[in-house]
């Protein structure tokens, strides 16, 4: 077993919780001392940082949410003066002004090192040749996982995303081993490549690390075929650090959660209640290390479980599920919640179906109607017209049984739903346009 750094990767829980608790109470000292929006929030809770003895004592702090940064826009919950940022990046959002998240020195050297870390336990080496197709610039996935990979000492082709044949010639020309996108953006380069007649097997690509969005089991399988390589999850979002907040080891069972910068609770994203270990519900994560922007008890809206075993790989932190998805791109059909995530794992169930679809919401009348937009492969879609009725009958039944809720099935033409080359849009809601 490969590990960047064991000691802290495997490190006793004991002295695990210990280091936690330490870095706990500073980060409380921290924000109470400099932050004064956190300030009001710990007296309007009446907690004072001398109030945090025991790990337990997280429940008394407040929640952190996306609206707590916006209300704060730009810079207003640094807890250094800017003289002390080294680096500011953002998240766009979907509406009003852009998340703003800053970093330390010290800050940008953790995050290196978490990189390096996750890397190293999806088989990263200094042999690697690591193709970073995620996007540079404001955002996070392509300086993050930069930064890491050099960390390791592999060699790095800086290619971000976009141009997607140029991407296909750099891995053959450059011999990448280990490409790292969204992995929307992974299946899109698998398409291009079958058309420029590029085989996995002219590729020396070996493995793939992709996040940034939901995935499931089904589209890890669809991807690895297609591809021929191993892919692994990796989590993260620009609040709590960028990419590196969590990855896989080898066994694939969960993604560890660096445990040492962040601590992790499930909550009950209704009534707040904290739940207990295994089950389901919102990921919220106070950053204890970080200098620029601590983050107490963040709301990520991710929607996972816990699993606080022993994983086979050695390493002691939690586990995370991968995530099903967050609670924005839910979308609630007569009552009943379904996410992209649930849907793309009964489709990709279906022979005959391509893993590209769109969840479209619209309202007639008073109800809410949910149609599945799905591309057939080009023999299905050329057969006869009673072959096709028979295939979008069947994803019907096969989503109402999944979902609980009538759903709609529009078979489209190969190539007709937008590929993305970072975050795939998986839902459009006309309910709200
Ligand atoms: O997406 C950071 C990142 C870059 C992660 C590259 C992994 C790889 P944001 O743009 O701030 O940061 O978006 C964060 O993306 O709250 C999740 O909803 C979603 N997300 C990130 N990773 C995963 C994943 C980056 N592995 C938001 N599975 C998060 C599911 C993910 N969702």
């Amino acid at each position: 077993m490969l590990y960047w750094d064991k000691e802290k990767e495997c490190m006793p829980r004991e002295h695990l919780l210990e280091l936690q608790l330490r870095r706990l109470k500073e980060a409380a000292y921290r924000v109470y001392a400099f932050v004064p929006a956190y300030k009001a929030k710990f007296d309007a809770a009446g907690i004072k940082p001398d109030d945090i003895n025991t790990l337990d004592d997280l429940k008394r702090m407040p929640f952190t949410t996306k609206q707590d940064l916006r209300d704060n826009y730009p810079f207003s919950l640094f807890a250094v003066p800017m003289s002390e940022v080294v680096r500011i990046h953002s998240s766009s959002g979907t509406t009003g002004k852009p998340t703003v998240v800053g970093y330390t020195r010290k800050d940008l050297e953790i995050w290196t090192e978490l990189m390096a870390r996750a890397l190293t336990s999806a088989g990263g080496t200094k042999r690697s040749v690591i193709q970073n197709a995620y996007g540079y610039g404001l955002f996070t996935g392509g300086l993050g996982v930069h930064y890491g990979a050099e960390r390791i000492g592999a060699s790095v082709i800086p290619s971000s995303g976009g141009n997607t044949k140029r991407q296909i010639m750099l891995m053959q020309d450059f011999g990448t081993t280990l490409l790292t996108c969204t992995p929307s953006y992974a299946l899109f380069m698998a398409e291009v490549m079958s058309e420029m007649g590029v085989k996995p097997s002219d590729l020396k690509v070996q493995s793939g690390i992709f996040g940034a969005e939901p995935w499931s089991e089904n589209m890890r399988r669809e991807i690895e075929n297609k591809l021929s390589i191993n892919a692994f999850d990796i989590y993260g979002l620009s609040e709590i650090i960028g990419p590196g907040v969590a990855i896989e080891c080898p066994y694939k069972c969960g993604l560890h959660i660096a445990e040492d910068h962040f601590l992790v609770e499930i909550i009950d994203p209704v009534t707040e209640e904290v739940l207990p270990d295994g089950s389901q519900g919102e990921l919220v994560i106070t950053s204890m290390t970080k200098e620029a922007l601590p983050l107490i008890r963040y709301r990520t809206r991710d929607l996972t479980t816990l699993n606080r075993e022993q994983c086979e790989c050695g390493r002691t932190h939690v586990r995370m599920q991968k995530v099903m998805g967050r609670s924005d791109d839910m979308v609630i059909i007569r009552g009943v919640n379904v996410f992209p995530s649930m849907v793309e794992s009964v489709l990709l169930n279906v022979p005959g179906v391509e893993p590209h679809y769109l969840l479209v919401v619209e309202r007639f009348g008073n109800l809410d109607q949910l149609e599945v937009q799905v591309e057939v492969s080009e023999s299905i879609f050329s057969d006869e017209v009673r072959k096709l009725e028979d295939l979008g009958r069947r994803i019907s039944k096969d989503l109402e049984s999944a979902l609980g809720v009538a759903v709609k099935v529009r078979l489209v033409e190969p190539k007709t739903i937008a590929r993305s080359e970072g975050k795939a849009q998986r839902v459009i809601d006309k309910r709200n346009i």
